[in-house]
């Protein structure tokens, strides 16, 4: 029999072999066993009620299975799809909801630890909110910042979440005409339990269309609320180095490791744990120093700001403990495997949860308060250093690890493009409409134990700029690719295609740029809306030689992000079986029926030949369409030959104002 891969990189697949001869599960050894319900895998159980769960299967099911109640597979398939929209809608929005809290409190003053790190951010943002902001105290325009976004939360009533009004004009008005611009998130999402409750919405198309609305109220609204408002606080990012992979743990160092997504306590941690009182107290338990690192999103909100280095993505996360190196494990909310508990317990690991909302049986609650953040900042850094003596059982330490770039906002990639007064996009697009760059893909998503994890991650990458694709990551796919060694400009050069390397080498960015936690793909919003009113291009951000791709997904948070890039107008490719596989007709909804009325798509397709041949194809059928020249691998053209001074000088009438960085 072949021997299963469990990991694609190295050093998580010697840990996952070193724990399988110790008698170590992990999440790969749960995947083998846990077979998944074929039923409920293609959306095609209905458990709303206590009438069933009715299994609507059957080789007609798709015309004539019914349930109890006589609800048909379509609406079954497309319920289970709008109830996993609103539960990723909900985890990203709760999430920036604790920010913009937070920023309240710094601007009235009512916490000491946390300030406004980025003036200028915002200032930019109070000028999408339209709030004054010159010669007005600082501490008064966040309030007014934080009062204003807060409002996306909750408004009853007529009105519309603000950022809406951020998307190009055109994007905007397809939203309009299919009534999917999202009034407030936290209604979205009632509204979503609402109509999958049983009994209510029967109309798969327009269940799906609400799917979007609530979608939409995530990306253009939670993410983008939690994105901005994380700048203001601890600063927008710039490209910084850390590095990335189990490598980073240090043997004669405490170690302490932030997971989960929010980035409060962790930045609190990166504030105090230079401070001599703690490295002396840490150097009298016998250790040389503290050594911080992150997994998942917290990880990556802290690299990007700090260079703090990182240890991977979701399925690293028990093989992190199985190093026998992690004194405290930080865990805040999202994609923390509950299994750490029982891995931790046969190390000295000790494991905190630190939510208000999240708890784990057994485990250690320590739970945060921003009143008094850095006093339990410094709280979870001593008992990291009280449990250093303890390591006693030896585990499987690979010292791999890889050099990252990581923090590649928008307002950085604008300015790297032109500097602090001539900030713009126009390089990048003139070199995608030379054909230098073919096309940008945003590569994002989990990692999964049920594939060779961060494998597809890796292959799309080298495809993809091979192909003259630049591509811009996030969350775990960011990890993927930084555990891999993909996330330094020398990549550029041994594995970009001639084109796409010329243009990293003259702009002097990496081919991947990293641009932060899952959140942050917000980011690749605005970025696309600003190539679209820079012009050249498409004028909305749909038609834009540009494709989502998350290969190895697995939360119901991608599942929002998919749906909210394809509602932008951005077509996207899920790895992996389709959730609705059952119904054809909620496949075709999706596909078929939102490219026409929005440009965008969400496919499944387990292949990653395929779904880089499919990537491909979308890239040069959108150029085909905005009539840029044709992309021949090593053959450019210029901007001149397609655009004459007239066509300029209109592009640039256009264009939008930038606030610069
Ligand atoms: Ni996104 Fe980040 Fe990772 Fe997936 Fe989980 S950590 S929020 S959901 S697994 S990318």
């Amino acid at each position: 029999m072949e021997k299963r891969v469990h990991s694609a990189t190295p050093a998580s697949e010697k840990i996952v072999e070193w724990g399988e001869e110790n008698k170590m599960e992990t999440c790969f050894d749960r995947a083998e066993k846990m077979k998944p319900c074929p039923i409920g895998r293609e959306g095609a159980c209905c458990k709303v009620c206590h009438m069933g769960p009715c299994r609507l299967v059957g080789k007609n099911a798709e015309e004539e299975a019914r349930g109890v109640c006589g609800a048909t597979l379509p609406t079954v398939a497309a319920r289970n799809m709008l109830r996993m929209i609103a539960a990723g809608t909900a985890a990203h929005s709760d999430h920036a909801r604790g920010m913009a809290y937070t920023l309240l409190s710094v601007a009235n003053g009512e916490t000491k630890d946390f300030k406004i790190t980025d003036v200028r951010k915002l200032y930019r943002v109070a000028g999408y909110l339209d709030i004054e902001f010159e010669g007005r105290p600082v501490t008064d325009v966040a309030r007014d910042v934080a009062t204003k976004l807060i409002e996306d939360f909750g408004r009853q009533g007529r009105g519309e979440v603000y950022f809406a009004k951020r998307a190009p004009k055109k994007t905007q008005e397809r939203w309009k005409k299919w009534g999917i611009v999202p009034r407030s998130i936290d209604r979205e999402v009632v509204e979503a339990m609402h109509r999958t409750c049983i009994g209510v919405d029967h109309d798969p198309d327009h269940l799906l269309l609400h799917g979007l609305r609530t979608a939409l109220a995530d990306g253009w609204a939670g993410s983008m609320i939690s994105t901005d408002i994380t700048d203001i606080l601890f600063g927008t990012p710039m490209p910084v180095k850390g590095e990335a992979s189990f490598g980073i743990f240090k043997e004669d160092e405490v170690n302490l490791v932030v997971h989960g997504h929010e980035p409060l306590l962790a930045e609190m941690i990166v504030d105090v744990i230079d401070e001599p009182d703690l490295l002396a107290y840490a150097q009298s338990k016998g250790a040389k120093g503290i050594n911080l690192g992150g997994m998942c999103c917290t990880a990556n909100e802290v690299l990007m700001r700090h260079g703090i280095a990182t240890a991977g993505g979701f399925t690293n996360q028990e093989l992190g403990i199985m190093t026998g190196l992690v004194d405290v494990l930080t865990v805040d909310v999202q994609c923390i495997m509950p299994a750490m508990a029982e891995v931790a317990k046969k190390f000295h690991t000790k494991v905190i949860t630190t939510s208000e909302k999240a708890k784990i049986p057994g485990v250690m609650h320590l739970e945060f308060d921003e009143h008094r953040a850095k006093e339990i900042a410094r709280e979870v850094v001593r008992l990291a250093i009280d449990n250093y003596p303890n390591r006693k059982v030896t585990g499987s330490h690979i010292t791999d690890k890889f050099p990252v770039i990581a923090g590649f906002s928008q307002e950085y990639i604008e300015y790297m493009q032109g500097g602090q007064w001539r900030a713009s996009f126009r390089p990048l697009n003139d070199a995608i409409m030379a054909g230098r760059v073919r096309g940008v893909v945003g590569l994002a998503g989990c990692d999964n134990p049920r594939v060779p994890s961060t494998g597809l991650h890796r292959f799309l990458a080298t495809e993809l700029i091979k192909n003259d694709v630049l591509i811009v990551s996030t969350g775990c796919g960011s990890a993927a690719c930084g555990t891999a060694g993909y996330l330094t400009p020398e990549m550029a050069l041994e594995n970009a295609g001639p084109g796409l390397r010329e243009v990293c080498e003259a702009i002097g960015i990496p081919p991947i740029l990293h641009l932060g936690a899952c959140v942050d793909n917000s980011r690749i919003l605005t970025i696309a809306s600003a190539m679209a009113a820079e012009g050249g291009l498409s004028d909305e951000i749909g038609g834009m030689p540009a494709v989502g791709i998350a290969p190895e997904w697995m939360s119901e948070k991608a599942i929002a992000i998919g749906c909210y890039f394809a509602a932008s107008g951005v077509p996207v490719i899920f790895g992996g079986e389709s959730p609705v596989e059952a119904s054809k007709e909620v496949t075709r909804i999706m596909t078929d029926v939102w490219f026409e009325r929005f440009k965008g798509a969400l496919h499944f397709e387990p292949d990653p030949e395929k779904i880089l041949a499919m990537a491909l194809d979308y890239i040069d059928k959108a150029r085909e369409a905005l009539k840029l020249k044709k992309y021949e691998p090593g053959k450019f053209g210029t901007e001149k030959v397609l655009m004459d001074m007239a066509a300029r000088r209109e592009i640039e009438k256009a264009a939008k104002p930038h606030l610069g960085f």
